[in-house]
């Protein structure tokens, strides 16, 4: 299997965590988002969004991180990262949502290149809108793992849910957002860097970190 990737993108982070639970070997096509290689004709080719991260396996390309997640999920089902119930699955797909559709696209580096180059934003600005967006989604995930988590985001074990939280605290530290208001999402972020599967999904210990 070939991840296209970028050590700093969080939406690659997210499948990598669920690869390494899951326990599959992968090789690491690194596209850098800085050069804007995620444009170019050769990986468009791949992902005509121009987007990281893409999965090419058995000469299929998937894209779009949470589709990857619940492909590897039908296609590899032990260990499980999704509730056994509808309902907790459910829960799971909207705590993923929360940072998939609510928190993220909005803080894309498009959507920031963006508000800087055709709406003149200053980089304070930026920051605030970044944090703006963190604090909502950060406030709903708190809510939602009282209800839900049980030492992780949903229930005792790691699900998708803490797939896509844990890549959304790495960005929110990244941009400075000070995350002492949400101490359950804080508890959930430290049983899983406990783990050797998140730990070695960091994008510190990916090719080219910096
Ligand atoms: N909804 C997509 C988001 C993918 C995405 O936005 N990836 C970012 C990195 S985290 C990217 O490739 N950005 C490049 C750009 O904005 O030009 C997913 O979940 O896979």
């Amino acid at each position: 299997m070939k991840l296209y990737d970028y050590w700093r993108s969080s939406a690659a982070y997210r499948v990598r965590i669920a690869l390494n639970l899951k326990g599959v070997s992968y090789d690491t096509v690194s596209i850098d988002l800085r050069t804007g290689a995620q444009s170019a004709t050769d990986y468009k080719s791949i992902n005509p969004q121009g987007l990281v991260p893409a999965v090419e396996s058995d000469g299929k390309v998937i894209t779009q991180s949470t589709a990857i997640m619940e492909w590897l999920e039908e296609t590899r089902p032990q260990p499980p990262l999704m509730p056994a119930d509808p309902a907790g699955r459910a829960a799971v797909r909207a705590m993923m949502a929360v940072v998939a559709c609510d928190i993220h696209p909005l803080n894309n580096l498009r959507v920031l290149n963006s508000l800087k180059a055709e709406f003149g934003a200053t980089q304070a600005q930026i920051d605030a809108w970044i944090a703006r967006w963190i604090t909502a989604g950060f406030d709903t995930l708190e809510a939602l793992i009282d209800q839900h988590g049980e030492g992780f985001a949903f229930g005792e074990g790691p699900t998708l849910a803490d797939c896509c939280l844990i890549p959304q605290v790495y960005n929110a530290r990244r941009f400075n957002v000070d995350l002492a208001p949400w101490p359950r999402i804080m508890a959930v972020d430290a049983a899983c860097a406990r783990l050797d599967e998140f730990a070695a999904a960091h994008p510190s210990r990916q090719p080219g970190a910096e």
